[in-house]
């Protein structure tokens, strides 16, 4: 019998399906689980009469495989990914490849891909994004690891990946050992801000007193051909809305509780974030509001005590619906621009050496945060591959200029009508944050920091915003003695 050209391990609906795309490519599959029946229903089910060998044993897996041996895993991040690696160590060979297709924490691929190398293996640490679907017909792949084991899968990945419009593979080699995870994490971690954003807008329309179906309206129509917010996030919105509650007239949207659940790809954003100092508030937001949707006893419990939240909206609603369309649009740019600056900080401080516009390009199809607005971002990197941020690109930086003033209307409507905008309202003062030469708040926490704490402090020029350096350029570092009488103030630059 002819031998496998890849293996899959994991006949949950990633590996099953991924089997099945890399099946009707033209690859002969072999495919392993834990449990036997899971492969067993999966080979006497859709693999039926196909090029896909069942195993049950992992030795038989690994002997079904041509060599150099290739094998992706979908399996459950964490443990079951370890357990694997050891259970195939002792039937590979040197140059054979270990795949990790599951949304593994990137410091855990960093760890297996050292480990491996050092025994002569190849790892792979590949996002996938695009759900069971994507799976099957085509996800957007996001590889790290070395440059030669890419190579190993290039052809495959290629053949199996989602095309954009244009006809271009979404995959492209990301960069070494975690940088496919790390991409793949923060592409969660934007989908997280994209959802949340999308929540707030709907949420405020349906408290100025639409109707679902009318909302599911607006977002077909944003979703159209041109529009600057067409996405696959915004069609799936406008086409759940419509649906009916089974065996009523009310709409599902309208019976769905509000708890939104999550894995751990969000919450290992906000941590690099942390970790590498750079502020993701939007991405953050649409974390902490998950957070805060399942804590549902207690939003009833306290809801009973205040009255804002159920404020009513006095206006025309038809005209805010364009306010909010560009509002959605800003605060969109916002969070990319910060989920891309956590990228390009990772970049360096981990060595991923990552190429923005590539990565935009390969989130075109294929997964959940595909839009024609990443476009966008790849002609602004295609421009200027150092742009210190997204929001400097020209033709964004046009548009919020001109257009900010509708996310303040959109935040200051939903806050009078007790609508919470907590997404939307982080996404507009990262703005003006990241756009204000000086911070005032910053700066009287600096003196607070140095009247408490002798943690000196930095100043500006008389009348100007810079920084006061000395005759080296080195800037300037105060500290004034706060209970020494007349409060003497002396230079203590480093
Ligand atoms: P799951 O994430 O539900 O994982 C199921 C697989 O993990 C099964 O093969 C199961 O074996 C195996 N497994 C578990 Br659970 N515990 C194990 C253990 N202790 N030892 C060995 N195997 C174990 O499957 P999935 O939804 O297909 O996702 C696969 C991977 O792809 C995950 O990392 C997921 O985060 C990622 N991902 C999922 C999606 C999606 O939309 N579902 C999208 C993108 C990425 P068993 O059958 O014997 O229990």
């Amino acid at each position: 019998m002819k031998k496998a050209d890849i293996g899959v391990i994991g006949m949950e609906v990633m590996g099953k399906s991924l089997a099945l795309n890399m099946e009707s490519k033209g690859y002969t599959v072999a495919v392993y689980n834990r449990t036997g029946q899971k492969t067993k229903d999966f080979a006497d089910g859709p693999a039926k009469g196909k090029n896909i060998i069942p195993t049950y044993e992992i030795k038989d897996f690994v002997n079904a495989l041509e060599s150099p041996k290739k094998i992706m895993m979908m399996v459950k991040e964490g443990a079951p990914v370890d357990g694997f690696i050891e259970m195939l160590l002792p039937f590979l060979k040197k140059g054979d490849l270990i795949i990790d297709g599951g949304n593994s924490f990137f410091k855990d691929t960093i760890r297996r891909n050292k480990n491996l190398s050092e025994k002569g293996i190849f790892f792979i640490g590949t996002g996938v994004s695009g759900g069971e679907e994507g799976a099957l017909k085509g996800p957007a792949i996001m590889p790290g690891g070395q440059k030669e084991a890419y190579q190993l899968v290039e052809k495959i990945f290629r053949d199996i990946s989602a095309k954009a419009y244009d006809g271009e593979p979404c995959v492209d080699y990301i960069g070494p050992d975690g940088a496919g995870h790390f991409v793949k994490t923060i592409h969660n971690g934007i989908e997280y801000g994209d959802m949340q954003l999308i929540g707030e807008v709907v949420w405020f329309f349906k408290n100025t007193g639409m109707k679902a179906d009318r909302i599911a309206d607006i977002m077909a129509r944003w979703n159209g051909k041109d529009d600057i917010l067409r996405s696959y996030l915004i069609e799936i919105t406008a086409d759940s809305m419509k649906q009916k509650h089974a065996g009523s007239d009310e709409f599902l949207v309208d019976r769905v509780a509000d708890i939104t659940r999550m894995k751990g790809t969000g919450t290992w954003t906000v941590q690099s974030a942390l970790e590498l100092l750079v502020p993701i508030p939007t991405i953050a937001a649409a974390v902490f509001s998950r957070e805060m949707s399942q804590d549902k006893d207690l939003r009833l419990a306290m809801s009973k005590n205040f009255s804002f939240s159920s404020g009513k909206f006095g206006g025309n609603p038809e005209e805010m619906i364009d306010v909010a369309h560009d509002a959605l649009y800003i605060a969109k740019i916002s969070s990319y621009a910060q989920g891309i600056a956590l990228l390009t900080a990772a970049s360096s401080v981990y060595n991923f050496n990552l190429n923005i516009g590539r990565i935009a390009k390969i989130w075109r199809a294929g997964c959940i945060i595909r839009a024609q607005f990443l476009d966008e971002i790849t002609r602004a990197y295609e421009a200027n591959p150092n742009l210190p941020n997204l929001l400097a690109s020209p033709k964004f930086a046009g548009f919020v200029s001109a257009n900010i003033g509708k996310l303040a209307r959109f935040i200051e409507v939903a806050h009078q009508c007790g609508v919470p905008a907590l997404a939307m309202s982080s996404a507009f003062d990262y703005i003006l944050q990241i756009t204000s030469a000086v911070m005032p708040s910053a700066q009287v926490s600096a003196l607070q920091r140095d009247y408490f704490g002798a943690h000196g402090y930095f100043k500006i020029n008389s009348g100007s915003p810079e920084l006061m350096v000395n005759s080296e350029g080195k800037v300037r570092e105060f500290h004034t003695e706060w209970l020494v009488p007349g409060r003497p103030e002396k230079e203590i630059t480093k």
